[in-house]
């Protein structure tokens, strides 16, 4: 380990904070000198180079950073972006924790550090155990941590005791095999951070198109005339998608962000894979923004769908030949409250009628949205109000056109397609049962609110998690602290250290595992993985990099392990076949789930194959109940803020992967060193007395019973004047997860509304 790979020995230390101020542009030179500089500082310059060059190739690891597709056909040799590249030093970085580390560090003190400590220790090398009334984790062996866990999961008086959840970095593989051991061992408690994420894009699509992902491949937006990019920053996270926009714009596309902030990558985007964009001053990327209200998008589209209603700018045979709900739909924004929509909007009339021009003219549109729609009270009716206004323009099962839910984590739209939900139907299951002859239950499992809830409860007992954080990335933090140390056994699934490792059960496991930079050598040789992007491509993924460890099992090692342990050896399914052979459990999914005939030869083509989405490929619209598109009439929601209150959503920085802090700044944004920052726009920062500079407790309040309000504090933040709409604040996740209530979810898909908080600023103690 060479001097640079030397972890930090202090935490973090807010007062270094410096703010200055927003850029307008993003990329370029700085983008590759910060992603060159984190890979060095982590891992070296050798492994490095050899990392960087295998990433999101053919023969390569898919990147775990986000789920943006690579291009088909043809890849640049550097497919990846700046914040791809942190991800990959942040998993290949040559630091260690191993049991000298947690010999030295009782739990207590690490329950003191922040994540960004925590994660930056580096990576996880043997499995550890923190015995009941133990102060610090010991090592202990993998046969020995199975024996504990089976016996614990075996003890319990129901399956429905145990909770099973899953962060989407988990390989088509171990998450199949892994909702087999859960319904094998009797429960459907599969929460994922897809119920954070975009359970209200999926809840939202299934209804109005059938089938709950989204319509649009990769090849479509060259060929778009429009792209509306709404409640998505893509600049930080998903960098690769600003090329597809650029591609888009060369082709003569428009492009227009609606968003409550100037994002500097929608404004303007300088490419690193070019010399112009390098050193020049880019492509401007927004031809209109929205500076739209939290919260505001349901009034916007419904009010474009009433200007398209009233110059009939509808696609009639689309309409007639596909699509069902139009007259009830058209009835009801008709009667639209055009008051409403200002208040909710925030928007001058003129920028929307601007927007419905631009669909009205449009013969190609895609819809691209992310979690500024999905983490809202009334997310669901929000998505299903751009899917009407898809609808009216015929914009689903054509080139160039359709709806694009940019899905988060690498794999979390596969991990769904294998099984991995609280609520899989009824025709899944049912396959699984006959394909394995083990009884599969049909009760639905709890989502990942409803687990917080058990738990806190005392009807939840044992929580494991493969992969994620799922103490610092759910709302109410200090309710679901209590929740899980309420637990008689905690059990991570991981890479690298994190919170959930240190709030913990009575008893508490921490199983290391391999990630996707790194070999898998198993029986029959090695091992590659599948995946499956935002856009339905199933390819493959193979890591090259040695492991970080010896001692480290594969995902599908831990879970066919682990499954023998629990289910006993005389158990129908062969777990230990399909640890020693992968294929063989792509065998499995090729019969069990829809869409994966064939699939190992189909993975082993050069850019894997497509799912099916009959919407997409044939305007088959099966998945609904009457076989055709629904549009659907949903009641305006308008958010109301009480006096001297401001709606705050709670965002990622530039430098961090959900609850991974890669570093301390915000470039793009520009704040340096520091994150607990709130950003409030100057006409606010007047109305409320505060000024820029300033530290303030940020207060939430939810009215949770008839006659008063809970309240909720997360102390000592900085004050940014900075360009948002007015009314709206915003702060760093997880900073700000203490003040999401866990009551406060969207209706129909049960994400908390991290998006919009009511909250108040009070002046901090001390400064
Ligand atoms: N580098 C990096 N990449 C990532 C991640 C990461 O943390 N770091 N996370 C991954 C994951 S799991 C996900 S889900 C995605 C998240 O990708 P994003 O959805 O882009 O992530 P957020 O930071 O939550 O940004 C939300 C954006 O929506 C805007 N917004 C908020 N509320 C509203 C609203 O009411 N209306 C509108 N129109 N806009 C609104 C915000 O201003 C912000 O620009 O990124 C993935 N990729
Ligand atoms: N307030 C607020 N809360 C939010 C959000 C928000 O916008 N605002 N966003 C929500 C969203 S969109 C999401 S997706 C969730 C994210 O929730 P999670 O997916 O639970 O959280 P992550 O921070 O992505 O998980 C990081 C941890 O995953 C582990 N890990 C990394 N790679 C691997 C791997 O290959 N295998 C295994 N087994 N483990 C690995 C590491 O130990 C790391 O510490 O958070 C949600 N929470
Ligand atoms: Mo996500």
């Amino acid at each position: 380990m060479g001097p640079m790979s030397k972890p930090p020995r202090q935490d973090v230390d807010e007062s270094r904070l410096e703010v200055t101020g927003p850029k307008t542009w993003a990329a370029g030179l700085p983008g590759v000198a910060v992603s060159l500089k984190r890979g060095v500082e982590q891992m070296g310059v050798g492994r490095t180079v050899t990392t960087l060059r295998l990433l999101n190739q053919r023969e390569g690891f898919d990147c775990p950073g986000c789920a943006w597709p690579e291009p088909q056909g043809h890849r640049k040799l550097a497919e990846f972006c700046e914040n791809g590249a942190k991800a990959v030093a942040e998993e290949a970085t040559k630091r260690r924790v191993g049991p000298e580390f947690f010999a030295a560090h009782p739990v207590a003190e690490l329950a003191d550090k922040t994540d960004y400590w925590l994660g930056q220790q580096g990576r996880l090398t043997e499995p550890m155990v923190l015995r009941d009334g133990g102060t610090h984790y010991e090592p202990i062996s993998w046969a020995d941590a199975f024996a504990l866990v089976a016996d614990r999961l075996n003890g319990l008086a129901s399956p429905d005791e145990a909770v099973f959840y899953t962060s989407g970095r988990t390989s088509n593989e171990a998450a199949f095999l892994y909702q087999l051991l859960v319904r094998s061992f009797g429960t459907n408690n599969l929460p994922d951070c897809s119920n954070m994420c975009h359970e209200s894009s999926g809840a939202a699509l299934s209804e109005t198109t059938g089938i709950g992902k989204g319509s649009v491949s990769i090849d479509d937006f060259a060929r778009a005339d429009l792209i509306v990019v709404v409640g998505q920053n893509p600049g930080t996270n998903h960098p690769r998608m600003l090329s597809a926009l650029e591609d888009a714009k060369k082709a003569g596309a428009k492009v227009v962000a609606v968003n409550p902030l100037p994002e500097a990558g929608l404004l303007r985007f300088k490419n690193p894979q070019n010399v112009r964009g390098v050193v020049g001053a880019g492509t401007q990327l927004a031809d209109e923004f929205l500076q739209i209200r939290l919260g505001g998008d349901q009034a916007l589209f419904q009010a474009v769908g009433n200007l398209l209603l009233s110059w009939d700018a509808v696609d009639r045979e689309f309409v007639a030949g596909f699509t069902d709900g139009f007259e009830a739909y058209a009835a009801h924004v008709r009667e639209l409250d055009w008051d409403a929509v200002d208040v909710a909007t925030g928007l001058p009339r003129a920028q929307v009628e601007l927007l419905a021009r631009m669909l009205a003219g449009s013969e190609r549109t895609i819809f691209c949205w992310a979690m500024g729609l999905t983490q809202h009270k009334h997310a669901v009716a929000t998505i299903k109000e751009i899917a009407n206004v898809a609808l009216l323009r015929g914009m689903i099962g054509k080139p160039g056109a359709g709806l694009c839910p940019v899905r988060g984590h690498s794999n979390v739209q596969g991990d769904r397609t294998m099984g991995i939900w609280e609520k899989m139907p009824e025709k899944f299951l049912a396959a699984l049962e006959a394909e394995f002859g083990v009884p599969v239950p049909r009760k639905h499992g709890y989502d990942t609110v409803d687990s917080i809830r058990a738990m806190r409860d005392g009807r939840a007992k044992v929580f494991f998690a493969v992969g994620g954080n799922f103490v610092a990335a759910t709302p109410d933090t200090e309710v679901t602290e209590r929740a899980m140390r309420s637990c008689d056994l905690t059990v991570q699934v991981s890479t690298k250290l994190n919170r959930s490792h240190v709030v913990h059960g009575r008893e508490a496991l921490i199983l290391p595992t391999l990630g996707r930079t790194e070999s898998d050598l198993q029986h029959t040789g090695e091992q590659f993985v599948t995946v499956e992007d935002s856009m339905s491509v199933v390819h493959r993924s193979r890591g090259r990099l040695a492991p970080a460890s010896d001692a480290l099992l594969s995902e599908v090692s831990i879970v066919c392990r682990l499954a023998r342990a629990v289910l006993g050896p005389e158990h129908p399914v062969p777990w230990e076949e399909f640890e020693k052979d992968y294929d063989l459990i792509r065998d499995r999914i090729a019969r069990v789930v829809p869409g994966c005939a064939d699939y190992n030869a189909r993975v082993r083509q050069p850019d894997g194959f497509v799912l099916p989405h009959a919407p997409r490929d044939a305007r088959e619209f099966t998945g609904t109940r009457s076989g055709k598109a629904h549009f659907t009439a949903s009641e305006l929601t308008v958010l109301r803020v009480p006096a001297g209150r401001l709606l705050l959503q709670t965002m990622r920085s530039h430098d961090q992967y959900n609850t991974t802090i890669y570093g301390l700044d915000d470039r793009y944004r520009g704040v340096k060193d520091g994150r607990r920052v709130v950003f409030v726009s100057p006409a606010d920062l007047d109305e409320l007395g505060l000024r820029d500079g300033q530290y303030v407790d940020l207060v939430s309040e939810w009215p949770d019973d008839p006659t008063g309000v809970t309240e909720r504090r997360a102390s000592r933040f900085r004050v940014v004047s900075y360009p948002t709409a007015k009314g709206c604040a915003a702060a760093y996740f997880p900073e700000a997860n203490p003040l999401v209530p866990l009551d406060s979810t969207a209706e129909k898909s049960g994400t908390p509304t991290s998006k919009s908080i009511v909250v108040r600023l009070e002046p901090a103690e001390g400064r």
